[in-house]
Parts: structure tokens; C-alpha cells; sequence
């Protein structure tokens, strides 16, 4: 009966609050029109053959990979494939890249990507890498931004939802990982009802080394709660990660209700030198914890996976000074730390204030023992001990902050559907910007790094409705830019996005662009079936493996016509892009192949496999329109009955010599 009054007024709540939501839609509408101004025109404009001014990385959520966007242009540079199979660019469909998306669970085609985050050294965005974390099936990816592709994954294990994750430290010693769902630990047979005494919550430091190589450093056990997003101290607060908390009810059901009973939850904050520390002075348990690291390789261009079999994994009752709680208001979700490192802001979702903690209030609590209480070995900090200030009513439904390079913060407001910005140290609100509609996160370049760039702001919106054309019942998420270059915030430009951009990366052109890699040199390829040059093309039949040598240059493939293919054989069709010129892959397809095309870069290899099905004789071609004479870049290959005994043969003919 309790429960049940409860729901009802959440219920209630809700309908308020969509009431509210509804109305500021409506007004929003009205006050939107005529805010295109040439002026705005004139700022996103950047003229054919010019480049923008910075990169834009977007997640897709949902589509499970990576988009790129110049900003502020907002044109779609690329989408890069990271945990999901992508039929364009053959990966997840090639033999090289299929290792990548191997877990303990075997071959995951998908995932849910959220947080992209770039590579930083001594807090600055360095343009090296991208990570970002696969929700579903814990795991992390990282691109190489020589290349825009996914060169490792990691699984994550003892974790249920990666979504605190992959956020990094100021020299990108670590990415961090942490469950939303706590699971049992370990992860076996048992009563939900037991979840008391059964589920655990996991938070995973990931190292990466001088290579960019990630592996499993620790892990930290902690109670049962919902660990929802992370961000390293910066500054004076290096050293330490800061996650938040919701459910600290430790519930199994309807958590709508029953997750949102308390007054405050937590903001974990752990150190992890003291970390490094402990796992120096032996104070770990190494349990057994399957998981694996898939890594490309960029000279072989094949991807290996290795299993790890166990983690090293600290609890606080061991390791006193590792975690401490900061208790924050209402179900927080995002938790950001200003360029300082001083300010740890946590928004509460269900608060109608914004909570900052001062990180120098939160030391001299812990020198002084003003501890609330403790669980689980954990000291709970008292509230009026480490709160450094309050935002007082500055919207509904606050979610992520990011900030400026003049001590100015922005804050987005899901049910108001705004973005608010307000002055850290005075917590005034300074202006305040509708988003059409329902902003998730935002993202200033340099944002979340000790040296924001204050000149946009995009932010990622969860409902589109009637801001584009309408395109059947689903419309694509939508981003928005900013101007925050004066005092007031001013919307410069509308693009939609691929999948759902729950978060972005932004960073400077001149970081990167000038590192971008052109082709792979071609004597640096050490695929085990290359073909250097047309004189090393050749079909070779192991038992019912038959392997294709292939090569591809402008514009013919070689060989291109192949005999001796069995039905019940299995092809493998190696192709060699000969190319070294820039931007000139060639593709490659073949009739009946239960497979994606092949679409290779110059100086690569890549393979596809094809299980011929019925004989006869089948075209393959060129997928990508390389050369005036693309459409002549074609061949055949023969298929014969099981069991017949025409030759293996192949060639690549004498041009005619009418011709
Ligand atoms: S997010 Cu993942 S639910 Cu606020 Cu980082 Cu969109
Ligand atoms: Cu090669 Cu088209």
C-alpha cells in the first residue's frame, strides 16, 4: 500500500513535469523562429575546400559506433565502426577485424556506445586517442587518431552496464570503468531477492601504457549501489576519480520509486595513487576474472585476441584512505570537476539544486574524521563539510556540466529543456539557452580538460520532433551549436546525428590533422597473405581452404579469372590494395557472398571468406568508383561441382591484340 501511494505521486510528479516539459516545447517554438540571423550564418559558414576549425566526436549509442563532425560546419566527416559490424567499411565482416569484437560471450556484433573520451597529457586534450565505453557488454575501445580506427578492445569484467566509463586522467594513466548495475560477485546462480547480500558494485582502472596499450590494473569492490558517471580530478585534485551514485537503496525493482527514496546519495571519490599504493604493498586479492583484450595491428592489419584470466581486486575494508563518500542530493547523474580541479559538481536529477563539493573542503574533512558514517569500510564525509556552494533553482532535472576558460559553468537541464550558465565561486546564474529538445549531455572543446576552449558549445539532444523533416516515425537525435564567446549564449546551427549522441569530444583541428595518416606504406605490410606486386598472385588449395592471392590496382584486380572452385570450398579471397596514393581505397564484392563487401586501404590486406553455394560462374567487382575505368574493374571466378576435377588455374589476361 505504501508502495503503491509512492508510485502515485511519482506518477504525479511526472505528469507535472511533462506538463512543464510540453509547455517549454511550445515556447521554445515561438521564441526559436528567426534566431538563424545571417549572423549565425555567417559563423558556421566554412566555404568549399575549407576545413573547419575543430573535430567533433560523437557517440551513437545505440548504433554502437563513433561519428565525426567539423565543427562548427557540423559536416559528417566520418563514421567510424568501433562495436558494431559495419557493412561499408568490412568491419566485424573481414577476418582481420572479426577478433575485435570477440568477448567471453563469443562474437557481440553489437553495442551501446556513450562516453567518447580523448587522450589528455598534463590535462590537455593531446589528439592521440579516443576511447569509449560499450555499455551492454562491458567493454572499452580506443581509436587511434592517426588513423580513425578502432585499434583495441577491452572487456570489463565483474561489471553490468559500463556507463561511468572510459573517463581519463590528466596523463591518461588511466581510463575508468564503472557498473551502473551492481551484479553478484561473483556473477552466479542466485535469488534476485538476495541481492543484499549477494550483488556487489565494480569499479575497474584500466592502464594505459606508453603504447597506448589498455590492461586491467585494479578493481574496487564497493556495495551494491548504481555507479553512473565518472571524471578524474584535475590540478590540485590529481590523484583522484570521482564517481557518482544512485540507487544507495541498494533495490532490485521498480527503481523509479523505490532508488529515489533517499535524501542524498553519493559521489564516490577514490584515490588512486593510495591505490597504487596498496597494489605495491600487496593488499589485493587476485580472483579469477575472465576477459579479453583485442588488439589491430597495424603492420599484420589483423586483430588478435588474448584472454586475460584474473584481476587484482581491492576492498576498502583492507585499504583504508582509498574511497571516501560524498553524500549529494537526489540521484545524481553527471559528476564534473572544473579546470581547477577545485569544484566537484554533482547534479542531482531529482534535486532542484546544483550541489558543488570543494575539493579543498573535502581534503581537511578527511584530515579532521568528520565522518557521518561508514559502510562497508567507507567513510561517509559530512554534507556541510565538503560542500563548497550551491546553485540555487537553476532549472529541472539537471544532468552534466561542462566549462569555459573564464571560470563560467553550463549546465543542462533535461525536463526544462535548457542549458544554464552560472559563475563558479558566486554560483549566480549568469544566462540561461532553450535546446530543442531535452538535452542529455553537452560539450565544450577542451571541457572537461584543465584548459577548456571557449568559443562552442553543441548540446545533445534526446528528442527531435519538429526540428527537421519528417521522416516516418523515427527522427534522427539532433546536436546544436553554440556561440559562448560573449556573455550571452547564442544557437548558431541545428545537425542530426547517428544514433544517439549521448556525449562528445571536441578538440582542435591543428592537434590532429597534421598527424593523420595518408595510406600504409606498403613494404611495411606483414599480412601473412600479401601479395606485394602482381608477380606474387597466386590460388593455392589447402584440402577445402582455397586461398586467393589478390591485388588491386587502378583498374583491374588480379587475378581476375580464377577456375578450379569447388562447391563445399571454402574461399578466402586475400586481397592487396597495391595502391600508395591518398584516399584511394578499392572494394571488393563477390555474387552469392553471405558477407559484406571488402573496402581496403591502400598498402592494406584484407580478407573475405566465401562458401560458394551452387556452381556456375560469378562476377566480382570493385565496390568504390577509383578511376574513369572503375566500372571495368571486374572478373569472374568459376565454381564447379563437388567432386569435379577441373584444375585450379587463374590468370589475368594479355590485353586483345586487336585492341
Ligand atoms: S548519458 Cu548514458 S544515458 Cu547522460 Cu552519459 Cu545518455
Ligand atoms: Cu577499384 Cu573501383
Amino acid at each position: 500500500m505504501k508502495t503503491q501511494i509512492k508510485y502515485l505521486i511519482s506518477a504525479v510528479a511526472v505528469v507535472a513535469l511533462m506538463a512543464f516539459f510540453a509547455q517549454s516545447c511550445n515556447t521554445s517554438q515561438k521564441a526559436n523562429t528567426g534566431v538563424l540571423t545571417n549572423d549565425a550564418a555567417s559563423a558556421v559558414y566554412v566555404a568549399p575546400g575549407e576545413h573547419d576549425e575543430y573535430y567533433g566526436f560523437f557517440s551513437g549509442g545505440f548504433s554502437g559506433q563513433v561519428s565525426v563532425y567539423g565543427l562548427p560546419s557540423g559536416r559528417l566527416l566520418k563514421v567510424i565502426p568501433v562495436f558494431s559490424q559495419d557493412a561499408e567499411k568490412a568491419y566485424g565482416y573481414n577476418e582481420e577485424t572479426k577478433p575485435m569484437l570477440n568477448t567471453t560471450y563469443g562474437f557481440i556484433p553489437w553495442d551501446d556506445a556513450h562516453h567518447p573520451e580523448l587522450s589528455q597529457t598534463n590535462g590537455e586534450t593531446d589528439g592521440k586517442y579516443l576511447f569509449i565505453n560499450g555499455n551492454n557488454t562491458p567493454r572499452i575501445a580506443k581509436i587511434d587518431l592517426t588513423t580513425f580506427e578502432t585499434t583495441e578492445i577491452i572487456e570489463i569484467p565483474n561489471s553490468g552496464g559500463n556507463h561511468s566509463s572510459p573517463f581519463t586522467t590528466e596523463n591518461t594513466e588511466y581510463v575508468v570503468a564503472g557498473t551502473r548495475f551492481s551484479v553478484p560477485y561473483p556473477q552466479q546462480d542466485v535469488a534476485i531477492d538476495s541481492y543484499k547480500e549477494n550483488f556487489k558494485g565494480m569499479l575497474t582502472f584500466i592502464k594505459v601504457n606508453d603504447e597506448g596499450h589498455m590492461e586491467i590494473a585494479f578493481q574496487i569492490l564497493l556495495p551494491a549501489f548504481d555507479y553512473d558517471l565518472a571524471h578524474a580530478g584535475k590540478g590540485k585534485s590529481h590523484g583522484w576519480m570521482f564517481f557518482t551514485t544512485y540507487n544507495t537503496e541498494e533495490k532490485h525493482t521498480l527503481l523509479e520509486v523505490n532508488a529515489s527514496q533517499n535524501d542524498k546519495d553519493f559521489i564516490a571519490a577514490i584515490d588512486w595513487k593510495k591505490a597504487e599504493e596498496f597494489i605495491a604493498q600487496g593488499k589485493y586479492k587476485e580472483i579469477p576474472a575472465e576477459h579479453y583484450i583485442n588488439r589491430y595491428d597495424e603492420k599484420t592489419h589483423i586483430a588478435t585476441s588474448e584472454l586475460q584470466k584474473t584481476v587484482k581486486v581491492l576492498t576498502p575494508e583492507d585499504c583504508p584512505g582509498l574511497v571516501y563518500f560524498l553524500p549529494t542530493p537526489k540521484s545524481p547523474h553527471g559528476v564534473d570537476v572544473d579546470p581547477t580541479g577545485e569544484y566537484i559538481i554533482g547534479n542531482g536529477k531529482l534535486s532542484a539544486d546544483l550541489t558543488v563539493h570543494s575539493f579543498t573542503n573535502m581534503l581537511s574533512a578527511i584530515d579532521n574524521k568528520e565522518f557521518e558514517t561508514t559502510i562497508a569500510g567507507i567513510p561517509v564525509l559530512k554534507y556541510d563539510k565538503v560542500v563548497g556552494g550551491v546553485v540555487k533553482k537553476p532549472g529541472l532535472g539537471p544532468l552534466h556540466t561542462e566549462f569555459d576558460n573564464e571560470g563560467n559553468a553550463y549546465t543542462t537541464f533535461f525536463i526544462s529543456s535548457e542549458i544554464v550558465k552560472w559563475k563558479l565561486g558566486t554560483w549566480e546564474v549568469l544566462d540561461r539557452i532553450p535546446t530543442y529538445y531535452s538535452v542529455g549531455h553537452l560539450m565544450i572543446p577542451g571541457g572537461d580538460s584543465r584548459k577548456p576552449d571557449g568559443k562552442y558549445m553543441v548540446a545533445l539532444n534526446k528528442i527531435t520532433k519538429d526540428r527537421y523533416l519528417p521522416t516516418g516515425p523515427e527522427m534522427n537525435h539532433s546536436a546544436q551549436l553554440y556561440d559562448i564567446s560573449g556573455d550571452k549564449m547564442k544557437l548558431l546551427l541545428d545537425f542530426p546525428t547517428i544514433g544517439e549522441p549521448h556525449y562528445a569530444q571536441g578538440i582542435a583541428a591543428s592537434k590532429i590533422k597534421s598527424k593523420s595518416k595518408k595510406i600504409y606504406p606498403i613494404e611495411e605490410n606483414e599480412h601473412p597473405h600479401r601479395a606485394l606486386g602482381e608477380k606474387h598472385t597466386k590460388v593455392v588449395r589447402e584440402g577445402n581452404i582455397v586461398r586467393i592471392y589478390m591485388t588491386s590496382i587502378r583498374s583491374h584486380f588480379s587475378p581476375d579469372n580464377i577456375e578450379g572452385i569447388k562447391v563445399g570450398d571454402e574461399v578466402h579471397v586475400h586481397l592487396t590494395n597495391l595502391e600508395q596514393d591518398f584516399d584511394v581505397p578499392h572494394g571488393l564484392a563477390i555474387q552469392g557472398a553471405r558477407n559484406s563487401e571488402l573496402l581496403v586501404m591502400p598498402g592494406q590486406t584484407e580478407t573475405m571468406i566465401w562458401k560458394p553455394q551452387r556452381e556456375g560462374v560469378f562476377p566480382f567487382y570493385c565496390t568504390d568508383f577509383c578511376s574513369a575505368l572503375h566500372q571495368e574493374m571486374q572478373g569472374y571466378i568459376r565454381v564447379s561441382p563437388k567432386g569435379s576435377n577441373v584444375p585450379l588455374k587463374w590468370s589475368m589476361g594479355e590485353p586483345d591484340e586487336e585492341s
